[in-house]
């Protein structure tokens, strides 16, 4: 049996702040043994840290303890990342730090990868996703199109600063149903609607669904340029691109319905977690 550990609590990176021990006595992750709780702690501070010699380590440390690929992602691989992130955001790190805890990210992603796909079920339809043109960000990308694969999807992953001319050529190759654009970047995530412009003015619109994500992505940007869906993370994005392929494959990329039917995802998902955080705190209150 995979070992359970509740990945969705928020957390607040303040916590990530200072170093390991004060990082352990937060309650991230109190629901785990007391040893998976600090082998968490230690896989997020190594990816903070960017050693990336010990990270399969680690990672292969949690899998022997039956800790599933999907809660290693979810749980210290995205709080380790996201706190590089905002010291990178407060000039405490500079690029050369950076690229070695992507680097962690990568060799863990690539140790999980195998996993995640072995769990692949029956095929649902294709997918081409890439990152934009002029935006080498991958990981959250990688994620995705590793998640939307174990979902049943053929995925086809072009890489980073793809072009317009590459997508286009891809879509008419594969021909998939739905077509994901990530950029991390504000000054590349214009590129997602450039793209988006291309395969209108090829006549491809209305034949692809159009995903589109990444840190600097909204939905209102995403109603902005007209796309189909936005998805905050891997999980939100598979169970759209899901929808699009089973309830509403008849619908054409960019009608107004298939947009709200997007947004009406999201509206019970956040329905769903009010009512589980009610109940959570009914319960804490006896
Ligand atoms: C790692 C990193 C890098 C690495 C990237 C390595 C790699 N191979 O990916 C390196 C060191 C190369 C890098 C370079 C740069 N970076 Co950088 N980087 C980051 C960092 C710290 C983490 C990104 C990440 O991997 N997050 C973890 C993943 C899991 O999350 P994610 O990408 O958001 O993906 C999730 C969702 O967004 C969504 N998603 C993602 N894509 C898609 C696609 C679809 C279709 C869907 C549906 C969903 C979806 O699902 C994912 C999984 O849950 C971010 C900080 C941040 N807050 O994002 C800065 C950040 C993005 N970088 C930044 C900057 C400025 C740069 C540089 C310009 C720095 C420089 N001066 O050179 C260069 C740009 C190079 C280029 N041309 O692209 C800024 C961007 C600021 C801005 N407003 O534009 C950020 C926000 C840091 C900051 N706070 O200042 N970076």
């Amino acid at each position: 049996m995979p070992l359970e550990i509740d990945t969705e609590k928020e957390f607040d990176l303040e916590d990530l702040q200072y170093d390991f021990e004060d990082s352990m006595e937060t309650d991230r992750w109190d629901d785990a043994p007391a040893e998976i709780k600090e082998l968490f702690h230690h896989l997020e501070w190594n990816i903070i840290d960017g050693e990336h010699t010990e990270t399969t380590g680690f990672i292969e440390e949690a899998l022997k303890a039956t800790v599933t690929a999907r809660t290693l992602i979810a749980g210290p691989m995205a709080t380790g990342i996201a706190e590089v992130g905002r010291r990178f955001k407060m000039d405490e790190y500079f690029l050369p730090e950076v690229m070695m805890s992507a680097k962690c990210m990568h060799e863990a992603l690539a140790l999980l990868k195998p996993l995640i796909i072995a769990e692949k079920s029956e095929e649902v339809g294709t997918v081409v996703v890439g990152t934009v043109q002029g935006d080498l960000h991958d990981i959250g990308k990688k994620i995705v199109a590793m998640m939307m694969e174990a979902a049943g999807f053929t995925v086809h992953d072009l890489g980073v600063t793809v072009p317009p001319e590459k997508f286009i050529e891809a879509i008419r190759e594969h021909k998939p149903q739905i077509v994901g654009f990530s950029a991390l970047l504000t000054t590349t995530m214009n590129m997602q609607w450039e793209t988006l412009k291309v395969i209108a003015a090829e006549g491809l619109r209305e034949d692809l669904k159009v995903f589109v994500g990444g840190a600097p992505i909204s939905q209102a940007w995403c109603d902005k340029i007209g796309a189909d869906a936005y998805a905050m993370d891997a999980l939100v994005a598979v169970e759209k691109a899901k929808a699009c392929v089973t309830q509403h494959h008849n619908m054409k990329g960019g009608d107004p319905a298939l947009h709200a039917a997007m947004l009406e995802i999201d509206r019970v998902r956040e329905e769903a977690k009010s009512e589980q955080a009610k109940t959570e705190a009914e319960a804490a209150t006896g």
